[in-house]
């Protein structure tokens, strides 16, 4: 008799991270966020997007003035609930540099929870989904580049959600990499 093959458990759930920076050395300081949520307890660090350089998307528009994000996204699975979650990507927003000025204010690291197990949330605390997610190609092209079948609850798939968002991105291929 053969044994079954040894499944890896899985625990927690599902969850959508999303990644920007548009001060300082916006690759370092991406990896470093990555790496510092990997290596919480609570979660489980799966597939992270290629980069990608955007323009600044402020309240107004895209502005050419402001330095351009690099941005990512990361699936994970976790055992914390939305609110832990929130707390430990403060906690790692702080830990880098972050400083909340201005809404949308240029920064060293953004790290949104863009989905969380499908859940719909009206919490002003942790939204679910991210509220601008579904029109964001910054968060969109990215995300279907880990999960080509992703579904943002509430909207539909990503591919549709995606072919439909005007903001421009780019393929980042490194500092001198272009
Ligand atoms: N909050 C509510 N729901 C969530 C959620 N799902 N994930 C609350 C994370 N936070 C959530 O966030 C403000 C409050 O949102 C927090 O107190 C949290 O409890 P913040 O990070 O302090 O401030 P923010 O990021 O400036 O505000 P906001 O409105 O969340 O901004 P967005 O929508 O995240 O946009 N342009 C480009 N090219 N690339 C970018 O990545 N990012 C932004 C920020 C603007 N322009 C950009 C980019
Ligand atoms: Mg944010």
């Amino acid at each position: 008799m053969t044994a079954a093959r040894p499944e890896r458990m899985r625990v927690g759930v599902p969850a959508v991270l999303a990644f920007g920076s548009n001060l300082g050395d916006r690759q370092a300081t991406i990896r470093a966020a990555l790496d510092a949520i990997g290596a919480d307890a609570g979660v489980e660090l799966g597939a992270v997007s290629p980069l990608y350089e955007t323009p600044a998307l402020k309240p107004d528009g895209i502005s050419a003035e402001a330095p351009a994000y690099l941005n990512a996204v990361a699936l994970i699975r976790t055992v914390l609930d939305p609110l832990a979650l929130l707390a430990l990507v403060n906690r790692v927003e702080g830990d880098l540099g972050r400083v909340r000025e201005e809404r949308w204010g240029d920064r060293t690291i953004d790290i949104d929870i863009v989905d969380y197990d499908g859940m719909v949330s009206d919490d002003p605390r942790v939204t679910l989904p991210h509220p601008r997610a579904h029109e964001r190609a910054f968060v969109l092209v990215p995300w279907l580049d880990v999960d080509p079948a992703a579904v943002l609850a509430g909207r539909g798939p990503v591919a549709g959600l995606a072919a439909q968002a005007s903001d421009p991105v780019t393929r980042y291929a490194g500092e001198g990499g272009r």
